[in-house]
């Protein structure tokens, strides 16, 4: 089985994107032939600083690596290297309506806080089909809140193949029932966010111990005093939910064991279960991060593994499309 995931190079990752997508990729490993693609360019649709680019992308790299993606089991690459994802965006472009992208909540939401609304922000889910469908992808692991971007993916490889003829796998996504919508915990009501989070709110997987207790500790609950996941317990059930992927265990025998217990040792509890889940992480991560010649090392091995398959895909593109020369290759 083919999996395909992309995560973007922008500030630090937080537990959201570690318990709702990273957790994923590592797992996953093992279920399949894995390709995890750290999306550079999809970084350059919102303002941004060149300089720092390149090193949220080294951050990203020994964070992905620290987590337990292993370059032996998986293909792991950065997008800008494999050339294809740029035009297979191009060629995907007539493929996709005007109106299926207006009509996307991240462009929305993304695009109401930039000052300069780029046409790359517009386009940028056609950038993501063409991550997706150059592999063959048939599973994407992702958070709660790609979901609308895999369903555009599925249209515009379904659109395709009955206007060309069949080219592409449908793909679907992989959605975790718990945890792929990790709240900001300042703000419960919105996902944890590097871009829109409050500072607080948003745990990093590389925080010192110490910051994340007290972020734990200042989490914002509700004026009940019951330990249970319900709608109007937003704060209460993000923590229980953290919690259960953290333990392995489920929301309610969380429930059970929290029975009558207060809000702040139960708040004191998760914040610790998470120092001692991510402490591991941090530690590989630092020594991972000190050796960036070692992370283009593994990211160059990985683009040459990308290419081979993407490369194969494009063949097909172009001549399904009437692009390009008609003898095979380009
Ligand atoms: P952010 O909102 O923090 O800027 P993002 O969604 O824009 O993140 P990525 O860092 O590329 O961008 O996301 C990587 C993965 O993390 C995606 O699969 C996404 O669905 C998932 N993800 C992002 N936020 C959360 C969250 N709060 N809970 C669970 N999964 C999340
Ligand atoms: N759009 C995603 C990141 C992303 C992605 C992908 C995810 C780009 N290409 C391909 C899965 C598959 C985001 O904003 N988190």
């Amino acid at each position: 089985m083919r999996i395909f995931s992309g995560i973007q190079p922008t500030g630090r990752k937080h537990l959201g994107n570690y318990i709702g997508a990273i957790t994923q990729y590592v797992a996953l490993q093992e279920a399949g032939e894995a390709i995890i693609c750290i999306v550079d360019l999809h970084a350059t649709t919102v303002a941004y600083d060149p300089a720092r680019l390149r090193s949220d992308l080294y951050d990203l790299a020994a964070v992905l690596l620290a987590a337990g993606l292993d370059p032996e089991r998986c293909i792991f690459f950065r997008q800008s290297d494999v050339l294809e994802h740029a035009e297979l965006q191009w060629l995907l472009m007539g493929s996709t309506a005007y109106g299926e992208l207006t009509r996307m909540t991240q462009f929305k939401d993304k695009s109401a806080v930039q000052e300069f609304i780029s046409a790359g922000i517009f386009s940028y889910p056609v950038l993501m089909a063409a991550d997706i469908l150059l592999y063959g992808t048939e599973r994407v692991p992702v958070g709660d809140d790609q979901r609308q971007h895999i369903e555009l993916t599925r249209d515009v490889a379904q659109r395709f193949n009955s206007r060309f003829g069949e080219t592409f796998v449908v793909p679907e996504g992989v959605i975790p029932e718990v945890g792929a919508r990790i709240m900001d915990l300042q703000n419960p009501e919105k996902k944890m966010s590097t871009t829109g989070g409050t500072p607080q709110g948003t745990v990093y997987v590389t925080d010192e111990p110490a910051a994340i207790i007290k972020k734990f500790k200042s989490a914002v609950t509700d004026s009940g005093r019951e330990i249970r996941h319900a709608d109007d317990k937003a704060g209460i059930s993000n923590l229980l939910e953290i919690l259960a992927v953290i333990r392995g265990t489920t929301v309610g025998r969380l429930e059970e064991e929290f029975a009558g217990a207060g809000y702040g040792d139960f708040k004191l509890a998760v914040g610790e279960a998470v120092v001692d889940y991510l402490a591991p992480v941090r530690e590989r991560y630092t020594q991972l991060r000190a050796d960036e010649d070692e992370l283009e090392q593994v990211l160059a091995t990985g683009a040459d593994k990308a290419r081979g398959v993407a490369a194969q895909t494009m063949t097909r593109v172009r001549r399904a499309m009437g692009v390009g020369p008609a003898r095979a290759g380009r």
